[in-house]
C-alpha cells in the first residue's frame, strides 16, 4: 500500500523546493508532513512519537538553513523521519527499516543531507562541533552547523564533553535542545529538574521575550551594541532564575525556551540566530507524539508502537490460539523481581531503558531497588561497581550495543577491581530493523578477553533464569568475577517459562543431541536454529551431535576434550562477530591442546551488516536453520570426497 502525500508535500522533492515557498505555507507543509508520518508508520511500523514532535523543527531548519551545505546533525536519529521525507526520500519512505530499504536512522551513505550517521545517542554536539571547527580550518565562515539533541540525550556525559569543548571555541555551532521531558520513558535526573525550572519561570520568560526583541533591534547596530545587550540579557537570566544559567556558564549563549510547534516564531528565531556568531543553544519545548492524541497521552508506548489503526489508535496485536513464549527481556524483568524477593541485596540498574529492558517490572514492584540513571552507560557501570563494593548484588542491564560505550568502565571499574557485577546484555546478536548501529555483534569478543569475567548466553528462558540465579549466588558474589549474560531481542521458545530457579555449574555446557560425523557447538538462543537444522538433517539420514555450550568463558574444557576426541568435524554457531568470538575461543582451545579437526565457524562476518528482520540477517550471514544444515552437509560431504581422492 503506497501512501499518498498531501498536495503541497508532493511538490517538495528537496529542501530547495521547501525554501521556494512563502512562509505562510509552512503550516500546511507541517500538517501534511505530520499526516504522512502517521499514515506510513501506522502501516509500515517504526519510531513514531519523536518524529511527530519535531515536525515543525524539521521544516523550520530546512527552510532557514541552506542544507545540505549547512550541516544538520540529528541526535539518535529516531526523530528524523520528517527530515528524510523532506530530503528526497518521500517516495521510498515506505521501505523505511525494511531489508534493503531505507535506514530508520540518518546514514551518510543514504543521503548527502544525512551529515552524520547515528543511532546511539548524544553524539550530535561533538560531531557538529567537529564540522564547525573543520569549516573554520577550511575558511568557510558562512557555513552553519546545527545539532538537534533531545533532553534525554542531553543527560549523557558525551553531550557535556561536547558542550565543554564548544564553549571554549568561537565555532559557528547552534545546539537545538528539543525538550519534551521524555527519554523513551520519562526523563530522569537533576538536569530534567533544571530544564523544568527554566521552562516554568514566568518572570524570566516574560523579560526574556522583551530582551529578545531588543536584541533583534540592536543587531543592526553592530558588534559592541550587541555585546552590551548580551551582557544585560545574561545578567537578567541569572537574576531571574536565581542561579547562573547552566549553558551560559559553559560559555554557550542560551536562547529560549520557545514553543517548538509554533512554526512562524520558530523560523524567525532561527533566522535571527543565524546572525549571532559563536556557539549557542536554543531551548525548544515540544510534545512527543504531537498531533496524534493517543501518542501524546502515552508517550512511552508510542515511542515505537508497531503497527496500529490510525483512526482508532488501536495498536495491532497478533492473536494466537496457543500460549506463546515470552520475550527474553520480560523473563529478565520478572525473574529479577523473584530474585529481589529472595535476596534483599539484589538491585537493578538501567541507563534509560526501563521499558526496553523490562526493568520497569522491578521499578513498579520495588522502586527502591531499581535505578534508572538516564542515558549514561558509563555511569551505569561505575555506579554498579560502587554499589558492588558495598556488597549489593547488582544486575546492570544494558543493551549489548550500548555497552560498547562503557567498555573502559567494565575493564577499569569492575574487572580490575574484581567486583562481581552482573551484566545482562539485552539485544545481543542482530537487533533487526534498527540496523548496524544497534546490532549487538561484538560483546562476546569484547567481554571474553577481559580477565575476571564470566561470559554466558542462555539457549532458552529456563537457562536465562538459572544463569541469573547462579550469578547472584553467594558462591559467585563472594568471588572476584563479573558475570555477563547475553540474550537476544525477541521471544524465547518456552511458553511455560516459570521454571524453578536452579544453579548452573559455571563453565558447563550440555548435550542437546548425541550424533555422529559432525559436532555442532552453539552458544545462546541461536542453538534453537541448530535444533531445527538437526531435525531436517535427520530426515536426510544425517545425524550431527549438538552441544549447547552455555559459557564462552570459562569454556567447558571437559566437554570440548570429549568432542575433539570423538569428532574431526566441528561446526560452531554464534549470533555474534566471528573475529574473537565463540568460534575463535574454540579454535584457541584446539591450538592450546593440539587437536586437529576441520572446523567451520558460523557467525557475523567482518562487515557492517545492514538492517532487516533478524531471520533475514541470519540468512544473509548463513546461520539461519538452512545455513546451519548446509554447513553440516558441506562438512560431511566435502570430507568424504577428500577421503576418496586421497
Ligand atoms: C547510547 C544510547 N543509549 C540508549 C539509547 C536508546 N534510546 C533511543 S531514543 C532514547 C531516548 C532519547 O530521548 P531524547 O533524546 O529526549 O529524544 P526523544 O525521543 O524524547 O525525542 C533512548 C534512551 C540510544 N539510542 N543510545
Amino acid at each position: 500500500m503506497l501512501i499518498t502525500p498531501g498536495k503541497l508535500l508532493a511538490t517538495i522533492d528537496t529542501p530547495e523546493d521547501l525554501r521556494k515557498l512563502s512562509k505562510d505555507r509552512l503550516l500546511q507543509v507541517c500538517d501534511e508532513l505530520r499526516q504522512f508520518i502517521i499514515d506510513n508508520v501506522s502501516v509500515y511500523g517504526g519510531h513514531f512519537g519523536a518524529s511527530l514532535g519535531v515536525v515543525e523543527l524539521s521544516v523550520a531548519l530546512h527552510y532557514v538553513f541552506n542544507t545540505p551545505d549547512d550541516q544538520l546533525v540529528w541526535d539518535v536519529g529516531h526523530q528524523a523521519y520528517g527530515h528524510k521525507i523532506l530530503t528526497g526520500r518521500r517516495d521510498s519512505f515506505h521501505t523505511n527499516r525494511f531489508y534493503k530499504g531505507l535506514s530508520g536512522f540518518p546514514k551518510r551513505k543514504e543521503s548527502e543531507y544525512d551529515s552524520f550517521g547515528v543511532g546511539h545517542s548524544s553524539t550530535s554536539i561533538s560531531a557538529a562541533l567537529g564540522m564547525a571547527v573543520a569549516s573554520q580550518l577550511q575558511n568557510l565562515p558562512n557555513r552553519h552547523h546545527i545539532a538537534v539533541i533531545g533532553d534525554g540525550a542531553m543527560t549523557a556525559g558525551l553531550a557535556f564533553e561536547g558542550m565543554n569543548h564548544a564553549g571554549a571555541t568561537n565555532s559557528n555551532l547552534l545546539i537545538v535542545l528539543n525538550d519534551n521531558c521524555m527519554s523513551i520513558d520519562p526523563n530522569v535526573g537533576a538536569l530534567r529538574e533544571y530544564l523544568t525550572d527554566i521552562t516554568t519561570s514566568h518572570t524570566y520568560n516574560k523579560v526574556k521575550d522583551e530582551v529578545w526583541n531588543l536584541l533583534g533591534k540592536m543587531s543592526m547596530f553592530g558588534k559592541s551594541a550587541q555585546e552590551i545587550v548580551s551582557k544585560i540579557e545574561t545578567g537578567l537570566k541569572a537574576t531571574l532564575l536565581h542561579q547562573s544559567n547552566l549553558f551560559e556558564s559553559l560559555n554557550l549563549r542560551y536562547f529560549g525556551p520557545i514553543d517548538g510547534h509554533d512554526i512562524d516564531h520558530l523560523t524567525s528565531v532561527l533566522e535571527d540566530l543565524k546572525d549571532i556568531p559563536g556557539p549557542k543553544l536554543l531551548h525548544c519545548l515540544t510534545v512527543k507524539g504531537k498531533g496524534y492524541g493517543p501518542a501524546e497521552k502515552d508517550q512511552t508506548k508510542w515511542h515505537a508502537p508497531g503497527l496500529f489503526d490510525k483512526v482508532t489508535g488501536e495498536i495491532t496485536k497478533k492473536v494466537y490460539e496457543a500460549p506463546q513464549p515470552p520475550k527474553y527481556q520480560d523473563v529478565f524483568g520478572y525473574t529479577l523481581v523473584e530474585l529481589v524477593e529472595r535476596n534483599p541485596r539484589v538491585v537493578g540498574v538501567t541507563p534509560a531503558m526501563p521499558s526496553g529492558s523490562s526493568m520497569n517490572i522491578l521499578m513498579k514492584a520495588y522502586p527502591e531497588r531499581a535505578f534508572d540513571v538516564g542515558i549514561a552507560e558509563q555511569h551505569a557501570v561505575t555506579f554498579s561497581a560502587g554499589m558492588a563494593t558495598q556488597g549489593e548484588v547488582v544486575f546492570c542491564n544494558i543493551y549489548s550495543t550500548f555497552m560498547q560505550r562503557a567498555y573502559d568502565q567494565v575493564v577499569h571499574d569492575v574487572c580490575i577491581q574484581e567486583l562481581p557485577v552482573i551484566f545482562c546484555l539485552d539485544r545481543a546478536g542482530f537487533a533487526g530493523a534498527d540496523g548496524p548501529t544497534h546490532h549487538g555483534a561484538y560483546d562476546i569478543a569484547y567481554m571474553r578477553c577481559i580477565p575476571n569475567m564470566i561470559v554466558s548466553a542462555p539457549m532458552n528462558e529456563q537457562e536465562l533464569r538459572n544463569l541469573m540465579f547462579t550469578a547472584q549466588s553467594e558462591e559467585i558474589q563472594s568471588g572476584n568475577n563479573a558475570f555477563t549474560i547475553r540474550y537476544p531481542r525477541g521471544e524465547g521458545v518456552m511458553p511455560n517459562w516459570r521454571t524453578p530457579l536452579e544453579s548452573i555449574p559455571v563453565g558447563k555446557g550440555r548435550m542437546i543431541q548425541d550424533g555422529e560425523d559432525v559436532a555442532i557447538l552453539t552458544i545462546g538462543h541461536i542453538g534453537n536454529y541448530a535444533v531445527q537444522a538437526s531435525a531436517q538433517l535427520r530426515k536426510e539420514g544425517l545425524h550431527p551431535a549438538h552441544f549447547d555450550m552455555r559459557f564462552v568463558k570459562p569454556l567447558d574444557e571437559e566437554l570440548l576434550h570429549a568432542v575433539f576426541q570423538r569428532f574431526d568435524k566441528v561446526l560452531t554457531v554464534e549470533d555474534g562477530c566471528l573475529m574473537g568470538g565463540f568460534g575463535s575461543a574454540v579454535l584457541e582451545f584446539m591450538a592450546e591442546h593440539g587437536y586437529l579437526a576441520r572446523v567451520k565457524r558460523l557467525g557475523i562476518p567482518d562487515a557492517i551488516v545492514e538492517h532487516g528482520e533478524q531471520i533475514e540477517l541470519h540468512r544473509e550471514c548463513g546461520f539461519d536453520p538452512d545455513g546451519i544444515a548446509r554447513a553440516v552437509r558441506e562438512l560431511i560431504f566435502t570430507g568424504r570426497r577428500q577421503a576418496v581422492i586421497a
